[in-house]
């Protein structure tokens, strides 16, 4: 059956309406909100049909997040302040699905899992293994553990059918497990040895996973552009459910309360004493449809630090606020921070967003110094005496979405065992690293996408000749870095294992091989020849 553009989400209603914890509240209310926004883009999507028409696909939608006792603890915080970027995209996710036309099943319990997909209980000891009947199933770290829990000795052979929502990302040298061990690269969450694609990041952040993303509110269109609908007050709102992420940061905020009112949205217990500076308005935690009614009134949205590149900020340029946010120096990362700490990635982190801070950037996001009273009175002034626009890069609209996750759906295959063919070589451009840069920084100075499905095209001997290097000799080994040039003994490397192709990773005495790629304005996961 082939999958028919959806111009309604009635299908997801009733999936989901039989589920009323917390966060499947949360996940239909945001759903409900955006439904109208939602419908437009697959009526769009349906109209400029040059959109292939897909195979009508069952899809599992596994949040392992909810399930269990990771689940427990989860739903109980999401009425005080804990973590929604995960339910955010979810919600995202199950919507842009239901709309290209896929058949979903959505479960948040392990008792349900077992039940769709576990071994049937065989005679003493020995479970029958049934056939899977799911094309795709979508979850994340949690889910993981639990599906190899239920599904056995067929784990290994189904796991390519798995998408991982994976907010922070998962560099290809933490992910297989045998390179991980003895390199250094060990971690509490990698080592499950999937495709590095088959991880879908929250923002763009190593190319070697897949950007998933979510949707802001789109910015209303200029043309219908009411000036009463985004008249912002002078105010602020802060970035911070908890009053933990407050700690520290009492002066930041003085100076900025001298220009303007501050508000918040801190979850504050029953019976619990405020320790806020006096100064500010605490709406307590908001509903979202609340919350984002709020920012529409405000002109600033402020950084303090943490959450670290969750949602909040897109959804506040979204609705034309400016996004004041706390530089890093030096920057956080996994060796000196204790969130980082243990997540699969190398990264810098070089402000509290740098998603914003580098693609969107002035007039919409300034980074500061926030212990410098100077630089944050002059970027308020700034900001004051700017009149700035509702933004939304085009990867975080409704169609912008529906765009990507379709053409990842139609062209993202890790079942065979033959090499990627999407994108196609056409679109690759070979670069040579200058030492110690990574791919991702290297096509990026060229704005261009470092394209891991890309690698094989470029890990052979011709590819040095290509880039005029003489080799001296040329090495198959297992390194995250290869293929690769060493300029002292002119050494040329190339990659042994495919699963350590790798966009991230740089060494100073390495020149890396780069399978570089342009992509559309506004969305960095396409490019406009790969179809
Ligand atoms: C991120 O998690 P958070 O949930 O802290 O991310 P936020 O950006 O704060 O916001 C999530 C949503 O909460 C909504 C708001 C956002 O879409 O509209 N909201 C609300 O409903 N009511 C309010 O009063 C205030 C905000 C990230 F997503 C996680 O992956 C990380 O684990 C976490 C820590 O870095 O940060």
């Amino acid at each position: 059956e082939r999958a028919e553009i959806r111009t309604t989400l009635s299908q997801l209603y009733e999936i989901i309406s039989n589920k009323s914890s917390p966060a499947m509240r949360f996940i239909r209310s945001r759903v409900e909100r955006m439904s109208q926004w939602w419908i437009q883009a697959g009526l769009r999507m349906r109209q400029s049909s040059n959109k292939t028409s897909l195979t009508q696909m069952r899809v599992l939608l596994y949040p392992g997040a909810l399930a269990g006792s990771v689940g427990q603890h989860f739903e109980a915080m999401v009425e005080r302040g804990g973590p929604l970027g995960e339910l955010v995209q979810w919600a995202d996710l199950s919507a842009c699905l239901t709309i290209i036309g896929q058949n979903l099943i959505f479960s948040t319990s392990q008792h349900h899992l077992h039940s769709l997909i576990g071994a049937a209980p065989g005679r003493g000891s020995c479970p029958i293994q049934r056939p899977l009947t799911f094309d795709l199933i979508y979850t994340d770290y949690h889910g993981l553990a639990h599906l190899q829990g239920a599904m056995g000795l067929a784990f290994q052979h189904y796991k390519c059918r798995f998408r991982i929502l994976d907010s922070f990302g998962t560099e290809p040298a933490f992910n297989l497990g045998s390179y991980a061990s003895t390199h250094g690269y060990k971690t509490l969450w990698g080592s499950w040895g999937l495709q590095p694609l088959q991880y879908m990041t929250m923002f763009p952040h190593t190319p070697d996973n897949s950007f998933l993303g979510f949707v802001s509110q789109e910015a209303i269109k200029e043309e219908e552009l009411e000036p009463e609908i985004y008249r912002k007050d002078r105010i602020a709102v802060v970035y911070g459910k908890q009053e933990y992420m407050w700690q520290g940061k009492s002066e930041y905020l003085n100076v900025i309360s001298e220009e303007m009112e501050i508000h918040a949205t801190v979850y504050q217990p029953p019976g619990h004493a405020s320790k806020l500076p006096r100064f500010i308005k605490n709406h307590g935690l908001l509903t979202q449809d609340n919350f984002l009614r709020l920012l529409r009134r405000a002109k600033v949205f402020v950084g303090l630090g943490f959450p670290y590149e969750g949602p909040a900020p897109t959804e506040a340029i979204a609705l034309g606020c400016v996004f004041l946010q706390p530089r890093f120096e030096p920057p956080h990362s996994s060796d000196n921070n204790d969130f980082y700490k243990g997540k699969p990635t190398t990264r810098q982190i070089s402000s509290q967003h740098p998603y914003t801070e580098d693609i969107i950037g002035k007039p919409h996001v300034w980074t500061v110094d926030i212990s410098n009273r100077t630089d944050v009175q002059e970027a308020v002034k700034a900001i004051l005496g700017t009149e700035v626009k509702p933004f939304t890069p085009q990867e975080f609209t409704c169609e912008g979405m529906l765009e990507r996750v379709h053409a990842y759906i139609t062209h993202q295959n890790f079942c065979t065992k033959s090499v990627p063919t999407w994108p196609p070589e056409s679109a690759l451009r070979l670069h040579l690293g200058p030492l110690g840069q990574s791919c991702v920084k290297v096509c990026r100075r060229s704005s261009l996408m470092c394209e891991p499905a890309l690698f094989h095209h470029l890990n052979n001997p011709a590819a040095f000749t290509r880039l005029g290097l003489g080799c001296s000799n040329i090495v198959q080994e297992i390194n995250h870095l290869l293929p690769a040039y060493s300029p002292w003994g002119q050494h040329c490397g190339l990659q042994q294992e495919p699963l350590l192709f790798s966009c991230a990773g740089s060494d100073p005495s390495q020149r890396r091989l780069c399978p570089c790629r342009a992509h559309i304005p506004g969305q960095v996961a396409l490019c406009s020849n790969c179809f």
